[in-house]
């Protein structure tokens, strides 16, 4: 059982000033904050982080989106972290996601979906290793 993911709070969502409310929402869900930053991606480092996706026919939407504004990037922590912070997030596609889901209330569609969850807890340590040094972790 992963007890750490990794999420990012998306151009879309932080632009809009939603980044309180969904940090409220992930901690009195009750995952503990391990590491926390707001930064912005350059095309570059986007394009490094979804490199799975890169021969898919949204990256270059994607790597666009997600270099067009200041993201908040961290590392949680909770028993069973990536599942259940994937059921807090709801479905990429926030028209499928579950009523209460933070891509329910706060993303518009499926390319600017208000926040990332790490799919595994393989990838929950490369994504937090992408953004985090060991000094940036409590
Ligand atoms: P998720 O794990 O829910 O973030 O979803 P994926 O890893 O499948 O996709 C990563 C990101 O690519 C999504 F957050 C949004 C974007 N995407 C699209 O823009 N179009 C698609 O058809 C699928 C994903």
């Amino acid at each position: 059982m992963s007890n750490r993911t990794f999420t990012m709070i998306k151009p879309d969502a932080f632009s809009k000033g939603h980044s309180g409310a969904i940090i409220d929402q992930i901690v009195k869900d009750g995952f503990r904050i391990v590491a926390l930053k707001l930064t912005k991606l350059s095309r570059e480092k986007a394009g490094e982080f979804y490199e799975v996706h890169k021969e898919r026919p949204f990256y270059g939407e994607l790597v666009d989106f997600m270099s067009s504004g200041p993201i908040i990037a961290a590392i949680l922590e909770k028993g069973n972290a990536v599942a259940d912070f994937r059921k807090l997030i709801g479905a990429t596609d926030p028209a499928k996601a579950d009523a209460g889901t933070i891509r329910k209330l706060y993303a518009a569609s499926l390319g600017e979906n208000a926040i990332h969850g790490s799919d595994s807890d393989e990838n929950a340590k490369i994504e937090g290793d992408f953004f985090f040094s060991g000094l940036e972790r409590y």
